[in-house]
């Protein structure tokens, strides 16, 4: 007998049988004369030690389908097929619970009886697994495309993970423009512990190999960056990574699995705050990582234990519900950003906008061939300096000064004195992360209202 289990997006297929071998090479042949020879097992060269595990005696591979995609969006790539299916059914399953509760139930419970000493039946303490945990990490795993997904406490927390990866001595190549707080861990923490970080333009490429030394261990990219909108070439950062065998890391925060899709374009690692559209409720801090290396998640796994850095399930339950409207959500962010960067780019007294669905964006061809699209956040600069920009962010009246992004409401910053303050101020300088540049998270309200409060709030400076 065999069992077959698919995941959503249409992208692994996992086949449980008692026997193996030749009916394995059997089932694949006859699924690539079904899709067309795109067919593959997840990793050719672990057919046979890592893809068919075995487990009570029940043998299991894992296949990779071509990815099924939707019809034009705009010029940039579909949205990826079934990922909402993916994100209200995955890991989601009634039946995994006595109860058979259709919403996964909520375990507070810290710790886990015990079938007899060190024998338990599948958890033994919170930290080390929950189930309400469990299930968000599969569900986040199937949204992403990827084999695991791990939830930390924070999306700082996940990347404090990563670097329990790292030892003194080690070298990390990081994009220059990155979130304040991802800068002053790898410049403030993991420096004096012996870690050293270059902080480099990854636009252009040729920096990378300028800066990879024989004790470069990682490259730590976000796309778009945080807060000057950059994007970066996933795909050819992640030749040259694999080329000196070094990991490449994407924080795909600002876009989400739904737009961008970094372990596809050949990223190792992809890293979230899912405290912001992830969750877009903003009432909840947490960071996952997704990841297809088996060998690297059992060292996060265990960093995850070890270091301590969970999240609580009641947090997990939050975004687990928040995930199953991530699509709808996205959708609208993406499209009332672009018209207010529009609006904003007709106004006289905006000196340049960035926002990557626009034309004007020097990555925007880039950008329609790497992602699905854009999400809520622009960036500007207007016509001034510290005390015009102050005057504009208190006159305005729908977006919330506030620092974060990604929720359902509109949120205003000021890069220069909050997210970014911890970044020296001669980084500063040179990325132009200046005292009249503002950020925009756009949220979910009605448009013509957010264009109106930008409109008034205009007319003061
Ligand atoms: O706040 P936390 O969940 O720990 O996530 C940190 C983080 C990581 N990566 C990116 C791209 C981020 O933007 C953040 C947090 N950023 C903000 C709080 C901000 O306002 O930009």
């Amino acid at each position: 007998m065999i069992n077959v289990l698919m995941d959503f997006p249409l992208k692994i297929l996992s086949i449980f049988t008692k026997s193996s071998g030749n009916l394995f090479r059997e089932i694949l042949r006859k699924l690539n004369s079904y899709f067309g020879g795109d067919v593959k097992p997840v990793k050719a060269t672990e057919v046979k030690t890592l893809s068919c595990q075995t487990s009570s005696h029940i043998h299991k591979l894992h296949i990779s389908l071509p990815i099924a995609t939707m019809g034009d969006n705009n010029g940039f790539l579909p949205f990826p097929k079934g990922f909402s299916t993916a994100a209200i059914h995955s890991g989601q399953d009634p039946e995994q619970w006595d109860s058979l509760s259709v919403v996964p139930p909520i375990v507070l419970s810290t710790t886990f009886k015990q079938h007899s000493p060190a024998n338990p039946k599948k958890y033994e303490y919170g930290r080390s697994g929950n189930p309400s945990r469990n299930v968000l990490e599969e569900c986040l795993a199937a949204l992403e495309g990827a084999r695991y997904g791990l939830c930390f406490s924070s999306g700082l927390g996940a990347i404090t993970a990563l670097l329990g990866l790292f030892k003194s001595g080690d070298h990390i190549i990081c994009g220059d423009d990155v979130y304040g707080g991802t800068n002053r861990l790898f410049s403030k923490v993991a420096t004096p512990l012996g870690i050293t970080t270059s902080f480099i333009d990854v636009t252009d490429l040729s920096n990378i190999e300028k800066c990879i030394n024989s004790n470069t261990k990682i490259i730590w990219i976000e796309t778009p960056t945080n807060p000057l909108l950059k994007v970066l070439d996933i795909k050819a950062v992640s030749e040259i990574a694999k080329k000196h065998n070094i990991l490449l890391a994407v924080d795909n925060t600002f876009l989400t699995p739904y737009l961008q899709r970094p372990l596809e374009l050949g990223a190792d690692l992809s890293v979230h705050s899912l405290t912001k559209y992830m969750n877009g409720h903003s009432d909840i801090i947490m960071g996952a990582i997704l990841l297809n290396n088996s060998e690297v998640h059992e060292k996060l796994r265990f960093l995850q234990n070890a270091m301590g850095i969970v999240p609580s399930p009641f947090d997990c339950s939050q975004v687990n519900r928040s995930l199953k409207t991530l699509a709808l959500r996205m959708k609208q962010h993406s499209q009332s950003s672009l018209l207010v960067a529009k609006f904003l780019e007709s106004h006289p007294k905006i000196e340049k906008v960035i926002h990557p669905g626009l034309p004007s964006h020097p990555q925007h061809e880039l950008c329609k061939k790497q992602t699905s699209g854009h999400s809520g956040m622009v960036t500007f600069y207007i016509k001034g300096g510290l005390e015009d920009s102050k005057r504009f962010l208190s006159a305005l009246k729908l977006y919330s000064l506030a620092e974060s992004l990604g929720g359902y409401e509109s949120l205003v910053e000021l890069p220069s004195v909050m997210t970014h303050a911890s970044v020296s101020e001669d980084q500063r300088r040179v990325l132009k992360i200046t005292d009249n540049l503002i950020r925009l998270s756009v949220g979910l309200e009605d448009v013509d209202d957010l264009i109106d409060d930008l409109k008034q709030a205009l007319s003061v400076i």
